[in-house]
């Protein structure tokens, strides 16, 4: 009976040796989210110390997503094409611009638009001449897409949505010279795990020199 129960110990201890030999270095984090979603971010077991919580969304405030605060938070702005945003309701449309603006909830950034709140008139607009730029703060990429709602101009050059990790731009999304906005979806996946930002960038005062965008979505 005895020599029976060690023989057992051996068969697992065999078992388990080969389980980490054979699966070798790579692995998966596995995170259950409250809406039954699983993320799966791969890594290399080698290199990791640790695994801990960093609570800066909560620390910092958070990050507007869809800019329903009708402030910036979260985001931050160099230059003035940002001054008088987000923008209150579908102002294209109260000024007959025959372009609606598509945006979700209130607000959102309308780069030609200035109305910043309700005691602001409908139909303002600040036009094309400002430039900036608007930077989330840094989160960390937990999703296979980032969607987001985006209009205005259309050169890539002057006027883009940048997705950023680690500070260097990898992924770009321009508009289609429109204020419609439509939504975008970028593949995030190679990036699961890593500390992005969404920067806005609006480099021209010429025609169409301004970015539309509202509504960022992480989807799996
Ligand atoms: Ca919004």
């Amino acid at each position: 009976m005895v020599k029976y129960r060690r023989m057992s110990v051996m068969v697992v201890l065999i078992g388990i040796f080969f389980f980490f030999t054979f699966t070798g270095a790579q692995a998966e984090v596995k995170i259950e989210l409250k809406d039954g979603k699983v993320i799966s971010v791969p890594v290399n077991k080698q290199d990791i110390l640790s695994i801990s919580f960093e609570d800066s969304l909560a620390t910092s405030g958070g990050i507007d997503w869809n800019f329903e605060t009708g402030n910036l938070e979260g985001w931050t702005k160099t230059g003035n094409a940002f001054n008088f945003q987000p923008t209150l309701g579908d102002n294209p449309t109260a000024r007959h611009r025959g372009q609606p603006s598509n945006h979700q909830g209130d607000y959102w950034i309308g780069g030609y638009e200035k109305r910043h709140s309700s005691s602001d008139p409908p139909g303002q607009i600040q036009g094309d001449g400002p430039q900036g730029t608007l930077t989330s703060q840094p989160f960390v990429i937990s999703s296979q897409y980032i969607s987001f709602l985006l209009g205005g101009g259309c050169d890539l050059n002057t006027e883009r949505v940048e997705l950023l990790i680690d500070g260097q731009p990898v992924l770009k999304a321009t508009g289609k010279c429109t204020e419609t906005m439509e939504r975008v979806r970028l593949n995030v996946f190679q990036f699961l795990g890593r500390s992005a930002q969404l920067r806005l960038i609006d480099a021209s005062g010429g025609g169409w020199g301004h970015i539309n965008f509202d509504d960022v979505r992480f989807e799996n």
